[in-house]
């Protein structure tokens, strides 16, 4: 759609004034985001990327109940419920959003003056994301899992993902296998990493909670002249997950050195001093909600949330770019290749990651 069509389609949602501009907006890889601005406000309008979530009316529902329960709790706490939590702006008939041009749209308001990272530019960036996560946490502690259900079903389930690259390797459909042989060596050599969180949650020893499953450091957005963390954005994902694989995720796209598709592999490591940070942000906020063990499962999930990542962008090459946005050739294998490299950065770095832990939890 180009711009005119998208000013005459923002009229179907319940906005305030005729939009005078709509732009391309954000970094994200999977919806299309565009800017509006109308005579008096700002909106984030967005394409919902519909072959990835299949039910839609199932995800909404989830976000609708998820924002109702957190902005409950923001109020509580004496917040600004639309500034720290995202607000939908139904259509004109009263939708949480609206299907046109054989899409799914939906409509936000744009929450003004603030910025999303790509990096954490110092460790209080980062230790500030973590302590924005925690509190999302901490908003969403007592939701009831059975209120929302999965939008992508094993969407965290490594051992899962483990298996489709498995198949995506040996169909080679799009025909790359020759050009990923080394990185194809690194998974199957990692292979037992994979069931390590998941054989731990069939055991039933650590819970199944409300999460937001994707907690990389630009879906949190930051005032942009105080720097303090304001709202997470991006609750697609947000459904019965685990405490390790939020912590991992923050960990994995944040505390590293170099950015998630940085092709010299010699700047990428595992900050230590970031990993703190997050540590310190994220225990401080919620620390008193988890347990004990699942505390212990927090440097588990940030390898295995690296290693699942590395994994998904390589089948996705293998597949040949179906799923995440691309914006140059072999995208997606530099993007595996620096999660590849951050694996092993961690496990050189393995005891740090736990005293770290042990340290700030006090376990
Ligand atoms: P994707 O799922 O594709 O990552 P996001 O929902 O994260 O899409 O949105 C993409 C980008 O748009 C974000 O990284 C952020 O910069 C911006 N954005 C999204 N929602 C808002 C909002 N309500 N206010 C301000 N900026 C937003
Ligand atoms: C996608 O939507 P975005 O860009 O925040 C992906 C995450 C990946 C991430 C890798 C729904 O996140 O799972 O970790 O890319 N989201 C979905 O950068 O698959
Ligand atoms: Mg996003």
């Amino acid at each position: 759609m180009n711009e005119k069509e998208l000013e005459v389609l923002i009229k179907s949602f319940a906005v305030g004034g005729t939009a005078k501009s709509v732009r391309p907006y954000g970094d994200g890889h999977i919806n299309d985001t565009y800017l509006v601005e109308t005579d008096d406000k700002k909106y984030i309008l967005q394409r919902i990327n519909d072959s990835i979530f299949c039910d839609v009316d199932t995800l909404m529902s989830n976000i609708v109940k998820v924002l109702a329960h957190a902005k409950k709790n923001i109020a509580a706490e004496g917040g600004a419920p639309d500034r720290e939590t995202m607000t939908l702006i139904p259509t004109t008939d009263g939708k949480p959003y609206l299907r046109a041009d054989g899409g799914c749209w939906r409509v936000y308001l744009y929450i003004d003056n603030t910025v999303s990272l790509n990096l954490a530019r110092s460790d209080e960036d980062f230790y500030e994301s973590g302590a924005a996560f925690g509190k999302f946490a901490r908003m969403l502690d007592g939701f009831d899992v059975d209120e929302i259900r999965d939008v992508i079903p094993d969407f965290h389930n490594t051992v899962s993902r483990y298996r489709n690259f498995i198949a995506a390797a040996e169909a080679d459909k799009a025909g790359r296998k020759a050009n990923c042989e080394d990185e194809i060596a690194f998974v199957t050599s990692h292979d037992y990493l994979a069931p390590k969180i998941v054989d731990m949650l069939g055991s039933g020893k650590i819970p199944k909670r409300v999460t937001h499953n994707d907690t990389k450091l630009n879906n949190v957005l930051f005032d942009e002249k105080t720097r303090r963390p304001i709202c997470i954005i991006d609750l697609d994902t947000v459904m019965p997950g685990l405490a390790a694989n939020d912590f991992g995720d923050s960990i994995r796209f944040g505390a590293a050195t170099a950015a998630e598709d940085e092709i010299d592999l010699g700047k990428m490591t595992l900050s230590l001093d970031l990993y703190a940070a997050y540590v310190r942000g994220f225990l401080g906020a919620c620390g008193g909600k988890l347990t004990e063990d699942e505390i212990r499962t927090l440097p588990m999930g940030a390898k295995l949330m690296t290693f699942e990542c590395g994994v998904r962008f390589l089948t996705d090459y293998l597949e040949g770019d179906t799923y995440f946005r691309i914006h140059r050739e072999k995208h997606n294998l530099d993007r595996c290749r620096t999660q590849f490299k951050l694996v092993s950065d961690m496990e050189k770095k393995w005891k740090d990651m736990e005293r770290i832990i042990s340290e700030e939890a006090a376990i």
